[in-house]
């Protein structure tokens, strides 16, 4: 499926772990906030509604999606934080220095997701036009908020499995 038909609410949920005593760390950008907000009850609500105890979701504020990579570092370091779930919004077209913002957040969520061992999900919009991310914040292809809370819920589950398989450890 092309990802201009997906809607991003839509998985499978089969064999989802248990994340009731697990804790995440949810940042937010303050640019493009009327569409960032909608992201953020997306990922809380779609935790909550897998399991997730209220109390175990912490939010952060960055200014901008630039700033998600050390934000997610400093979640990330902290031992209680089991995921991070970054959401930004960067609209494409408006100005070339959002490329590299995109490419600066996508690689700096990606070194820290492997400094740290933890899931670091990258929940950020990069559309052409604001109607293009509001589509995608709730919108007629589902919320990209949801799709990254579930995504670290389901990285969360293979970290499990595969801790099960070497240690006989539990969760
Ligand atoms: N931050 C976003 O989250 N989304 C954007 O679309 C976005 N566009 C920007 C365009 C320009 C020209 C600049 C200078 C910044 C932009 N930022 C955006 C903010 C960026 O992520 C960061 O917060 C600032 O660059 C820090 O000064």
């Amino acid at each position: 499926m092309s990802s201009a038909d997906k809607n991003l609410s839509v998985f499978n949920t089969e064999g989802l772990p248990d994340i009731s005593s697990k804790k995440f760390g949810i940042l937010v950008a303050e640019w493009n906030s009327e569409v960032t907000e909608k992201l953020f009850e997306g990922a809380y609500q779609t935790l909550l509604t897998y399991g997730a105890d209220p109390e175990n979701i912490e939010r952060g504020n960055v200014p901008g999606s630039f700033e998600l990579t050390l934000g997610a570092q400093w979640f990330a370091e902290r031992r209680d934080i089991d995921a991070v779930i970054a959401l930004g919004v960067v609209i494409q077209g408006e100005t070339k220095h959002n490329d590299y913002i995109n490419h600066a957040v996508a690689q700096g969520v990606t070194n820290v997701s492997l400094k740290t061992g933890k899931p670091v999900i990258f929940g950020v919009l990069t559309p052409n036009t604001m109607e293009q991310a509001l589509d995608r914040a709730g919108g007629v292809h589902g919320n990209k908020g949801d799709e990254a809370a579930m995504t670290a819920i389901k990285m969360l589950g293979l970290w499990h499995q595969i801790a099960v398989a070497q240690t006989g450890s539990s969760f």
